[in-house]
């Protein structure tokens, strides 16, 4: 690590030779004006003194060494809790090309406001160089960033979620491509001015200029806004270069599935933001599944590429997770509870008092806490002791359930595609779709009911294409036209298509319980999706496309009785017609660019429906 103050040199490392990048750093400086400047490296060590600086100015708590070795707790500001989608932009040409569900501005007067934000605000602080890698280094898939911050927790957590570092500078070379990433915090220190422990800004803004492939964030310290490898890169910018060069960046965990009989699947899926997406990735099949086996490739995104050999191959982008604390414990996710032993940030979750950490869902509550804004907490105090978005930072190879092939620079073989969100009604247990198009249509109208995490009110139906509404970086509708596109080719170059399914484990019952066990039960709809990949699994046709009987399911080890299974694969014809307007209203609003294809899907289904 190298520092000096801005004004003198930039103290570049010999080892980078980058012209454009070093110029590129120089005018960032210029403009922000930290008080230094320091290239990471990436190293433990490197890592190890943020992390006491850190603890030395209240931003992290070392926690105990018995219980959690080398972790810690960040407690953040109230106010930034979490992704700000209001204030997150798509700076395209014209606002028709971030299409209607993104916030658009004008690149010119975007690039105005923000010079006018970026000006001084790294004042008294330390702009950090951050070099990573989304993707496994050099993997012809892969994509470099460059993040430069004035939030060591962003470094320290950027060195968890992307392979950063060093080696970043062998990939790029002299004249490699990077995105460049500029972050700050927005809260400049005068001269002996003593910060807080987690600074940030009322002022929000994270954006994206797809054409130039850049991202800029201001204001808060907080997950997918700071951390800009994730949502804002392997997300939002590589969605608009994959919709250029004919591939895809999508909301999906990828797993693998084997057989007992050794065969080997791979399973893309996309649920919406809280639908349990890293339960699903770290799945660990029930006793029953003798043979059966899970292992995860990524849980939260994948980018997807046409082979030579004329099939889809993924891979995980990310080298971390950046998991949901709430809710997640050894029933619900195993594998994630096993893989926070050490080496963990934990970010807005309860201190105990023998320096551990608990959240709700995490099992029985201690009689006694400190909470996330750091008060006293007992079990009747009538507040959360944890914040429910709050978070755990942690390499993925910490997980147990870690596939073998998971950093295969060409990535791993779709077999299928699955499409999920959360419907207390309406949506079956599970379907398959009949052909491309219809498998689309399934993921276009995807929607899904709010949860406590998102701000806003609980229960509320939010239309999410592709689990892709707040992280696609071009117009929505051109999305669904080049899915469609891309299935042609495939199809026209005489390869097996990905299966495509919809998923839906969250029926209720008249008093609100969900009616499937979810979980590692979900592991019976997996079977039969590997089941019908190999061409034998049983089925009924219907309205929508296929479904398991309940004869075609293995219930081996699970009572869940026929009249249960009606419920939870039921299609009713009045809650379908509603949901028919539904997806009309969504199709009216994404009316330019929308593919016909999927109007003639709409129809077909309408007129399908029993009158
Ligand atoms: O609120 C945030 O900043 C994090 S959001 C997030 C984090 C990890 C994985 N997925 C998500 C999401 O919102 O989909
Ligand atoms: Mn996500």
């Amino acid at each position: 690590m190298s520092a000096v103050p801005v004004g003198t040199s930039l103290n570049v490392p010999s080892y980078v030779k980058h012209k454009k990048l070093i110029q590129w750093v120089e005018s960032i400086a210029r403009l922000a004006q930290p008080d230094r400047v320091v290239w990471c490296d990436g190293s433990v060590q490197e890592s190890e003194r943020l992390c006491d600086e850190m603890v030395r100015a209240g931003t992290l708590r070392r926690l105990n060494a018995a219980k959690r070795p080398n972790s810690f707790l960040a407690w953040s500001d109230p106010s930034d809790v979490a992704r700000v989608e209001d204030r997150t932009f798509i700076c395209t040409e014209t606002a028709q090309e971030a299409g209607p569900t993104n916030n658009w501005m004008d690149p010119a007067q975007m690039r105005a406001t923000l010079n006018g934000l970026f000006s001084g605000c790294m004042r008294g602080r330390t702009m950090y160089v951050i070099p990573f890698s989304m993707g496994p280094l050099g993997s012809h898939i892969s994509q470099i960033g460059v993040e430069v911050s004035d939030s060591p927790y962003v470094v320290v957590n950027m060195r968890l979620m992307t392979r950063m570092g060093r080696a970043v500078f062998d990939v790029l070379r002299e004249d490699g491509e990077f995105v460049p990433c500029v972050h700050s915090v927005g809260q400049p220190l005068a001269a002996g001015q003593k910060d807080v422990p987690w600074p940030c800004n009322d002022t929000k803004y994270i954006v994206h200029f797809p054409k130039t492939r850049e991202i800029w964030s201001f204001g808060s310290g907080y997950g997918g806004n700071a951390l800009l490898g994730k949502k804002c890169l392997a997300l939002r910018i590589a969605s608009y270069m994959g919709r250029d060069e004919g591939w895809l960046a999508e909301h999906m965990l990828i797993v693998a599935v084997t057989t007992p009989a050794g065969k080997k699947y791979h399973v893309a899926a996309a649920f919406p933001s809280a639908c349990g997406k890293t339960n699903f990735a770290m799945l660990i099949p029930p006793s029953a599944f003798a043979g059966w086996k899970v292992s995860t490739i990524g849980e939260d995104i994948a980018w997807i590429k046409p082979h030579e050999d004329g099939r889809l191959y993924a891979i995980n982008p990310e080298f971390g997770c950046f998991g949901v604390a709430p809710g997640t414990s050894d029933r619900s996710n195993h594998n994630a509870m096993a893989m926070l032993h050490s080496n963990v940030i934990f970010t807005n979750v309860a201190l105990t008092d023998d320096g551990d950490v608990w959240w709700e869902g995490m099992g029985p509550p201690p009689a006694h806490l400190i909470d996330w804004q750091g008060k006293d907490w007992t079990p009747d105090c009538g507040r959360k002791a944890a914040h429910p978005n709050a978070r755990f930072t942690v390499a993925a190879m910490q997980c147990p359930s870690i596939d073998v092939d998971w950093e295969d620079p060409n990535g791993v073989p779709i077999d299928a595609f699955v499409f999920g969100g959360r419907r207390s009604d309406t949506v079956p247990l599970v379907t398959e779709a009949r052909n491309w198009t219809e498998g689309v249509y399934m993921a276009a109208t995807m929607g899904s009911e709010t949860t406590a995490a998102a701000a806003g009110a609980q229960g509320v139906l939010r239309r999410d294409p592709f689990a892709m509404l707040p992280f696609c970086g071009y117009n929505m509708a051109e999305h669904f036209a080049h899915w469609l596109e891309l299935g042609e080719k495939l199809a026209a170059g005489g390869a097996r298509l990905p299966k495509l399914f919809c998923v839906n484990w969250f029926r209720t019952d008249e008093k609100g319980r969900f009616i499937w066990p979810g979980f590692a039960e979900n592991m019976r709809v997996l079977q039969w999706i590997v089941e019908r990949i190999e061409g034998h699994g049983g089925g009924e046709e219907h309205l929508l496309g296929v479904t398991p009987r309940y004869e075609d399911l293995n219930w081996s080890g699970l009572s869940f009785s026929f009249d249960n299974y009606q419920r939870v694969t039921e299609i009713d014809a009045a809650q379908w017609r509603r949901e028919l307007a539904l997806h009309g209203e969504l199709f009216e609003k994404l009316r330019d660019g929308l593919p016909q294809a999927l109007q003639g899907v709409r129809q077909k289904l309408q007129r399908s429906l029993p009158a």
